[in-house]
């Protein structure tokens, strides 16, 4: 998997780079990252990005031309060219399902913008995907660039230790995980449940599917919808 990260603030990722899981499947070469700053890219002396928005108002708007040569530069020597995306928060709103589908590209191009916004010629002619990671507004798309590169990062096989944990974690199972326990088994008067000392695996495993299904009625009803439920477990959620 390769990220090419078009930013005018690429020091804002250094240390997402150098963390643990992403350095390590750097150094083994399972991910591939690099850091464009479009300002390279600028047509003008000042090396200018942004300027101010036909018609008036408020802000400045990122120029194309640094932009579309930024990504054609990467591409230049490509077959077919990687899907680019922007972040934004007018974008689709970003879930498992969709880390799940970019997973499967090789290669794709992160755009990272600030100010008030995008000219819309970037929008309708560069961009294939517009993605937003919530309904808040941050000062630049670099926080939310980590964000889709992290959910996505774990999906590549051989980057996890443990090759079941990407499987079982929450929203890979439509359901929010299960309630988590290590030693000691007594801490402070706050017992571990006897079931899971039990070594009844049968019965450890429908504790945990229990426990999930209460964990997710209570806090995301709204997940059960689509999650994959049995017959009987729809009978026990309607009683
Ligand atoms: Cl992708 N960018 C910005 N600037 N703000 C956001 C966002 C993205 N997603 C939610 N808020």
């Amino acid at each position: 998997m390769r990220f090419d990260v078009l930013t005018l603030f690429p020091e804002m990722f250094e240390g997402f780079f150098s963390s643990s899981i992403m350095k390590r499947a750097m150094d083994q070469r399972l991910v591939e990252a690099s850091l464009v700053n479009f300002r390279d890219y600028s047509t003008d002396k000042h090396r200018m990005v942004d300027d101010t928005p036909y018609g008036g108002g408020g802000g400045m708007v990122l120029k194309p031309e640094p932009l579309f040569r930024a990504v054609e530069a990467l591409t230049e020597e490509t077959q077919v060219r990687p899907p680019v995306l922007m972040m934004s928060p007018q974008g689709t709103p970003f879930t498992q399902k969709k880390a799940e589908a970019l997973s499967r590209h090789s290669r794709l191009i992160l755009l990272c913008g600030h100010y008030e916004g995008f000219d819309e010629r970037i929008r309708r002619h560069l961009v294939d995907e517009e993605i937003s990671i919530g309904d808040y507004v941050l000062t630049g798309g670099e926080l939310a660039a980590m964000v889709v590169m992290d959910s996505i990062i774990r999906l590549v096989p051989g980057v996890l230790g443990n090759a079941g944990s990407a499987e079982e974690d929450s929203f890979s199972t439509g359901l929010l995980e299960y309630p988590q326990y290590t030693r000691p088994a007594d801490f402070r008067g706050w017992k571990v449940p006897d079931v899971l000392l039990s070594g009844h695996h049968a019965q450890i495993a429908r504790w945990r599917r229990q426990q999930s299904l209460e964990r997710t009625l209570e806090r995301r009803p709204d997940l059960l919808e689509h999650a994959p439920l049995t017959d009987e477990e729809r009978a026990w959620l309607k009683q």
